[in-house]
């Protein structure tokens, strides 16, 4: 992965700088400028959802146009404008969702049974990037273990693995190896399944009261708040319950990086550079250079630190 320090894309500034040209008639009175919504430059399908939402919290929600504009999503390029650009035309309904493998009941859900077969809420998460940046996300889903127990997983599962769309047709990333960052599609990703369980994680529909733009994953893309935000894999076609471990995409194309299970640790750096820090999008006004201390699994130790009680997080990264 890249590690980017800047958090504005050229694209992103000319076209705010476009703007405001516009609006202004001069391109002189503005050499460079603040952080401006741009979303409105967007074809928009998002609908609105109807969900329990949160109770207020303490953590600075990232603006939206941070959220829907500054993504990793390498089916559809590497750079952070890129799957905003590229996947606005990406067909996400109709959709099949299939739940496989170690299971007494497999099912199919299509595009209407992720947004009515079980109750929304509102998830406010900390969203931690292995490339040292963060974000807080007003999410929309359901718990990741309501689905599982709805197949009944088998006494043998001891793994959940996803895996998103292949369809080269609409994933540049996919067709051109340089375009998609020369990763072995389809995406894979995956949970033990005592991860899966946890309530924290979050199979998501929707962010800001809206349901997903394709460039968040759309329709239905995991969230596991206290891991790296890789393992967040979007546009999910199949989850299979498993015996064996996964090789997980990035695990594959660089196993002394990234390892399986990529708990956020502040104490742990990345071969290439310090997890001590984050830069936190859409804070810090005009050089959005505001940092902050990383905390143990995001935050969320106190719900997930069990889960590795007998675990060397120093091997097992
Ligand atoms: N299929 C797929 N899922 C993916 C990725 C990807 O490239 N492909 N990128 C991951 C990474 S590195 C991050 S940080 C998050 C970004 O999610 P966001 O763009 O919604 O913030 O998606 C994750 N899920
Ligand atoms: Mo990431």
């Amino acid at each position: 992965m890249k590690l980017s320090e800047n958090d504005i894309t050229p694209e992103q500034l000319f076209k705010q700088r476009r703007k405001l040209i516009a609006l202004f008639g001069s391109a002189t009175i503005f050499p460079f400028l603040p952080n401006i919504s741009y979303a409105d430059d967007l074809p928009d399908k998002r609908t609105t959802l109807t969900f329990t939402p949160q109770q207020q919290n303490s953590l600075t929600l990232t603006p939206e146009d941070k959220v829907i504009g500054y993504n990793n999503f390498y089916e559809f390029g590497v750079e952070k404008g890129s799957p905003a650009q590229y996947a606005k035309n990406f067909k996400t309904d109709p959709w099949r969702l299939e739940v496989t493998g170690e299971v007494e009941k497999p099912l199919v859900l299509d595009h209407n049974d992720l947004l009515t077969k079980f109750a929304l809420e509102e998830r406010i998460y900390r969203f931690r990037c292995v490339e040292a940046w963060s974000m807080v996300i007003p999410w929309i889903g359901f718990e990741l273990a309501s689905l599982l127990k709805m197949a009944a997983p088998t006494s043998r599962a001891k793994y959940v693995v996803f895996e998103t769309l292949y369809d080269p047709e609409q994933m540049p990333g996919q067709k051109n190896p340089f375009f998609g960052g020369g990763i072995d599609y389809p995406y894979i990703e995956g949970l033990t399944i005592e991860e899966a369980m946890n309530p924290l994680a979050l199979l998501s529909v929707g962010l800001y009261g809206k349901t997903l733009a394709p460039q968040n994953g759309a329709p239905i893309r995991l969230v596991v708040p206290w891991k790296y935000g890789f393992k967040s894999i979007k546009s999910i076609v199949k989850i299979t319950l498993t015996e064996q471990p996964p090789i997980t995409t990035w695990m594959k194309l660089a196993p002394h990086e990234y390892g399986f299970y990529a708990n956020v640790n502040p104490q742990v750096d990345h071969p290439r550079w310090s997890q001590a820090s984050e830069r936190v999008i859409g804070a810090g006004g005009l050089f959005n250079i505001t940092r902050q201390p990383t905390l143990m699994f995001n935050g969320y130790e106190e719900q997930v630190a069990h889960l590795y009680a007998h675990l060397d997080l120093r091997k097992n990264y």
